[in-house]
């Protein structure tokens, strides 16, 4: 079993959970979605400012400016479906918490401390070794999936990142962790509101072989799936 940590209620870390197949099968998926209709573009704010990653969506379309629409108003494309094969990969991650929880207290219901979730909508991030994301919230889903507590559950592959997440928006006072190829945060329940963001993409850190069989460029892919 991979390593599990409780960062705080409702906020989960597996610690390697992907396979080396898995993450293959991710970095390959996103590849051939990537270059396709509702593939991969930088996003920007209506200012004109630019988010430091390149973006695309799976099941329905969000962007920074016009939150949930049917197509992306960037060049009128839909998003493509949300593979079977990622469905099958965050039921086994919700599940994997929901046992760790259990393990560690059998007394609990481990479904109030972290919802399920079956998701209609990914968001996927690739960052460049500069790419960063500022402190934010996921407040864009609907009322009840955010009441609910649903959680948001995020793959990362390819590069570490520096994660950083705390209660307020200020980043001197945020925690911070370190999220490698593999690992699987999920954060819902108590903790679905928290600010969060990614100082830093640690250059080289890239498993190898990761990189021989995908020929996955210097970088960091992020999917993160909710349910609106
Ligand atoms: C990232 N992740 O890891 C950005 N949001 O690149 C997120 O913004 C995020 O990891 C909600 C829940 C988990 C996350
Ligand atoms: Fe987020």
């Amino acid at each position: 079993m991979s390593q599990c940590h409780n960062l705080r209620s409702g906020m989960i870390l597996l610690k390697n959970h992907l396979s080396h197949e898995d993450q293959v099968k991710i970095i390959r998926t996103c590849q051939k979605l990537g270059i396709g209709i509702g593939g991969f573009y930088q996003p920007s704010y209506s200012d004109g400012a630019k988010l430091h990653l390149q973006m695309m969506c799976l099941g329905k379309n969000w962007d920074p400016e016009a939150k949930y629409v049917d197509i992306r108003p960037v060049d009128g494309a839909k998003p493509p479906e949300i593979p079977e094969v990622f469905q099958k990969l965050v039921k086994g991650a919700i599940q994997a918490s929901h046992d760790f929880l259990l393990h560690q207290n059998k007394h609990i219901n481990a479904e109030d401390e972290l919802p399920n979730m079956s998701p209609d909508l990914c968001i996927i991030n690739f960052y460049n070794e500069n790419g960063r994301l500022g402190l934010h919230q996921d407040r864009d889903e609907s009322p009840q999936s955010i009441a609910k507590g649903l959680p948001v559950v995020s793959f990362s592959v390819g590069n570490s990142a520096e994660f950083l997440y705390g209660v307020e928006r200020d980043v001197d006072k945020a925690e911070k962790v370190v999220l490698e190829s593999g690992d699987v945060l999920i954060f819902g329940g108590k903790s679905r509101m928290i600010f969060h963001g990614v100082s830093t993409i640690q250059a080289n850190t890239t498993p190898k072989l990761l990189i021989e069989e995908t020929n996955l460029r210097p970088g960091r892919l992020n999917l993160t799936f909710r349910q609106y």
